[in-house]
């Protein structure tokens, strides 16, 4: 029987081209590809069958044509199937496997923190910027002058003794360096740099042959202050030292001076610091020395000034109570990641 036009059957098999194609689109499960597998592909009377069969009623003249266009259209549904088949495999399974399950608790992150003394120096540095103090470097190797004797510390002090220093020869100098032992000696190399007023702070390590303990330890830190100004007295720096105090430490810190002795200040004091009910040595402090204003061009007649000089370790171990300042340096992560710095400047 001949009685399917070749334009009938063409439109029949691009029909079904067309259909398969939106059915096997939408395939998203197993299920669904079943179905459309039977509705096309079904062996008995899937669409294909039938459309094959449907190729017996066209004219024979026109069969060839036919016949390569339903091998076609057939080519064109069986790869549409695979490439169901594998989105339905493969797909939903994957997006299952990467859904984000928003009721599982995170993964925590640990956060780091700045090391204790890290946090107490620009702590230091930033109350002391607050009350006008520029924050000023220097070198950890000096030279004599300026670790000794521009702070009126003659050769026979002492304090220059060989055993009590940090003494490093170098190649064509004729006189040794040292790791300074005081912040003191960037007051020298500011003012010989600079005219009053003038008012610094500077944060950095120092060096003594101290054996360790609780209080001590041979490599150490110090907040150096000086402010030189006409008129300076030692109420001023009583003053800046109670503000700094009481802003470190909070609440009404009480400071104490007690008469001391340093080559470099007239008057010198030893500076404490009452808190909670305790005394703590803090460092020294005093008027500069007129000797010193001279040694750097400065004239004692016109200017006077304050410094002091604060141990950073024992002001970290008051701000948090921590009894012995060697814990600072045991690098014990349990110890160390007890101090937030969180919130803090
Ligand atoms: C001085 O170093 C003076 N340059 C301070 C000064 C500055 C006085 C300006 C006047 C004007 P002293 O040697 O006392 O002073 O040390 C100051 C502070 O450093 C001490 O009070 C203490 O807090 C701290 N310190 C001293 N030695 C050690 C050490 N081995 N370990 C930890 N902290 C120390």
């Amino acid at each position: 029987m001949t009685n399917l036009s070749l334009d009938a059957f063409t439109a029949d098999l691009e029909r079904l081209r067309a259909e398969a194609e939106q059915t096997l689109a939408d395939v998203a499960d197993e299920a669904t590809l079943e179905q459309a597998r039977i509705e096309f592909l079904g062996a008995k009377s899937g669409r294909l069958k039938l459309a094959q069969k449907g190729l017996g009623q066209v004219a024979g003249s026109d069969k060839p044509a036919a016949g390569r266009q339903f091998n076609a259209v057939k080519s064109a549904v069986e790869a549409l199937f695979q490439q169901a088949k594998d989105r339905a495999a493969t797909g939903p399974a994957n997006v299952s496997a990467e859904t984000v399950d928003v009721t599982l608790p995170g993964t925590p992150v640990r956060f780091g923190r700045l090391h204790p003394l890290t946090q107490t120096i620009r702590r230091v540095a930033s109350i002391m910027g607050h009350l006008g103090f520029e924050v000023v470097d220097g070198p950890e190797v000096e030279d004599q002058w300026h670790n000794f004797e521009a702070l009126a510390i003659p050769a026979e002090h002492p304090a220059r003794d060989p055993l009590d220093n940090f003494y490093i020869s170098v190649a064509n100098s004729a006189e040794p360096f040292l790791l300074r032992s005081q912040t003191s000696t960037v007051q020298i190399r500011v003012m010989e740099q600079r005219q009053p007023p003038l008012r610094i702070v500077s944060l950095g390590r120092v060096y003594r042959p101290d054996t360790a303990d609780a209080t001590h330890y041979p490599m150490f830190h110090q907040v150096e202050g000086l402010l030189v100004e006409p008129g300076t007295t030692m109420a001023h720096l009583k003053s800046v030292l109670r503000a700094f105090a009481s802003n470190f430490l909070g609440g009404d810190v009480h400071v104490r001076f007690r008469p001391s002795f340093f080559p470099f200040t007239e008057p010198s004091v030893e500076v404490d610091m009452e808190w909670n009910g305790r005394w703590i040595e803090m460092g020294g402090a005093g008027m500069v020395d007129p000797a010193v204003l001279e040694a750097v061009g400065y004239d004692p007649d016109e200017v006077s000034g304050f410094a002091f000089g604060l141990g950073v370790e024992r002001i970290a171990a008051r701000r948090f109570g921590v009894a012995d300042i060697r814990d600072f340096y045991r690098n014990d992560v349990r110890f160390l990641e007890q101090f937030s710095d969180r919130g803090q400047a």
